[in-house]
């Protein structure tokens, strides 16, 4: 036997060892695995597909649930307590917190991981911050990687915090099953992302902070939005947007919340929204996949690279259009227009 094959066999039933121990629940193992995919060097991403591939016939049974928001909302806070909720129910809990740093400025994942510090001492949870910085694939190429470890270690309820500002909120919508939008009163429609469609991504909206002394705010705030959702909000879903109040620190108030996100997963699952939004998602993120391979391969290419230069400076004096350099790099990548 060559070297280089009983090479290639070593490295493949160490990947095939640390898929068992992921499927196992082992925690070190999903650590493994998810610092594998977190890995920024290019080499190791042939293993981190073979992982993934491995582990994606055993994926796909949680509810995806993304939780997005300004921050401040209380986000982690409520994540602890929904997750406690959750593994009291029997489930198994993973929390994928979009670490700021590595989108936006602001915000600290270390306060987050306090702030789930009881959630993070549970054997049935599994709590990972984004990795700040040098990813490969970008951030919503991780959560789906990520999101797929942890269905493949049995956890069957993931939480995704995203910091609600600029296009993360957005992007987890591509990701998830249901959106939970949290707002607290008082804090401005426009800042809570109303006017940029963020309204129309959620699928259950809940005003928190209920307690104390903003609780009378937070109870007008939710049926001010309700009116306003009335007129708003398209019909072609199966499903209505409920808009709830809550407090992260008052546990009780929270079963509500859960059985809102329950209820949209059971209503589009009957609806057959469920799989098809899933179908959809996977298939666009295919073409996103050919898109940045196509781009890749451009860049690389040192030859390729100077051709789009010469073409950019082009388009820059206005001698050729944006359309007349887009079929030329096409042709030149061997894609007859
Ligand atoms: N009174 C009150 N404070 C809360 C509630 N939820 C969170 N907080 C506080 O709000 C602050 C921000 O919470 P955090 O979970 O970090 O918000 P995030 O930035 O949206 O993740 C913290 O000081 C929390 O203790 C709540 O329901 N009621
Ligand atoms: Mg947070």
């Amino acid at each position: 036997m060559n070297p280089g094959s009983s090479k290639s066999e070593a490295a493949r039933r160490e990947i095939a060892d640390l898929a068992e121990g992921i499927r196992e629940g082992r925690r070190a193992a999903i650590g493994r695995g998810l610092s594998l995919i977190e890995s920024t060097l290019a080499e190791r991403r042939p293993q981190a597909e073979a992982l993934l591939s491995m582990l994606a016939p055993h994926a796909g049974s949680s509810h995806r649930i993304g939780v997005t928001g300004i921050p401040g909302v209380g986000k982690s806070t409520l994540i602890e307590g929904l997750g406690l909720e959750l593994i009291a129910k029997g489930h198994r809990v993973a929390v994928l917190a979009i670490d700021p740093s590595s989108t936006v400025s602001g915000g600290s994942i270390l306060g987050d991981k306090t702030r789930m510090s009881d959630l993070g001492r549970s054997e049935q949870a599994f709590i990972r911050p984004s990795p700040s910085q040098g990813l490969l694939g970008g951030i919503s190429q991780w959560t789906r990687d990520s999101i797929l470890v942890c269905e493949a270690a049995g956890f069957d309820r993931i939480l995704i915090e995203t910091v609600g500002v600029g296009q993360s909120e957005s992007s987890v919508a591509e990701v998830v099953d249901t959106v939970l939008l949290v707002m607290i009163a008082g804090a401005g429609d426009e800042l809570q992302g109303i006017k940029r469609g963020l309204l129309e991504v959620a699928h259950v909206i809940a005003f928190n902070k209920a307690d104390g002394k903003g609780r009378d705010a937070a109870l007008a705030a939710r049926q001010e939005l309700e009116a306003v959702l009335r007129f708003t909000v398209g019909a072609e879903s199966a499903w209505s947007t409920p808009v709830l109040t809550c407090s992260a620190l008052q546990r009780e108030t929270l079963s509500p919340l859960l059985s809102a996100l329950d209820e949209h997963r059971e209503v589009t699952r009957s609806s057959g929204e469920f799989a098809e939004k899933r179908h959809a998602q996977t298939w666009a993120h295919t073409w996103a996949l050919v898109n940045a391979r196509v781009l890749d391969r451009v860049h690389r290419d040192p030859k390729l690279k100077r051709w789009c230069e010469e073409l950019e400076a082009k388009v820059r004096t206005g001698s050729i259009t944006a359309s007349v350099a887009a079929r030329s790099i096409l042709k030149e990548i061997g894609i007859d227009p």
